[in-house]
């Protein structure tokens, strides 16, 4: 086999494992906790733990500056966050008239590769971590964030949407010991 072939291989197996174990997350969940209500919450709550580790890594490795406004930051969640971190590019989109809130198609979502609901699950949210991660990440970034799946092909709808709202701007954190 050519090393370019193992290359992409393991690139494969690494993919197939990482959807493998976020499904087995969420099945654990699934038994852990007593209602799917919950079970988002602390996919949720995880990715925002996620989230707010995870921006420091990719202001590191991006070349990204500051956004100027709401519009240029979803352009660097769906081109460099999602793009570095998973591989895919949502699409932005469906902004509503005051610019303050947008939607991210998902085409491909590798968390929800070859996965179907089990039943009696119809109100999971099963990729919510995802949203979680962008609350996290840009809370850290000063913007306080609503961000929530509200269609997934999983649930037989025919997109899979996250809708993200900006809420305000945070003030800068004080760092204890200097007010
Ligand atoms: C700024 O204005 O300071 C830059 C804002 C950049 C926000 C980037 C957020 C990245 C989120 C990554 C999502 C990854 C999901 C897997």
């Amino acid at each position: 086999m050519s090393k370019q072939g193992t290359v992409r291989d393991n690139k494969k197996v690494s993919g197939e494992l990482f959807t493998l174990t976020y499904g087995a997350l969420v099945s654990q969940l699934l038994k852990d906790y007593e209602s799917d209500d919950e079970v988002n919450k602390q996919l949720e709550k995880m990715g925002y733990n996620i989230g707010v580790r995870l921006i420091e890594d990719f202001l590191a490795r991006s070349n990204v500056g500051r956004c100027h406004d709401l519009k240029e930051t979803a352009d660097v969640i769906a081109k460099n966050g999602f793009k570095m971190f998973l591989g895919i590019t949502p699409q932005v989109t469906s902004w509503n008239a005051m610019g303050d809130e947008f939607s991210l198609i998902f085409d491909s979502n590798p968390l929800a590769e070859f996965v179907e609901l089990p039943d009696g699950h119809s109100n999971l949210w099963y990729s919510s971590i995802l949203a979680g991660v962008i609350k996290g990440a840009l809370e850290m970034v000063q913007m306080e964030v609503e961000a929530a799946f509200v269609q997934d092909v999983l649930r037989g709808d025919s997109i899979t949407e996250m809708r993200v709202k900006f809420l305000k701007k945070l003030e800068d954190a004080v760092p204890v010991g200097e007010d």
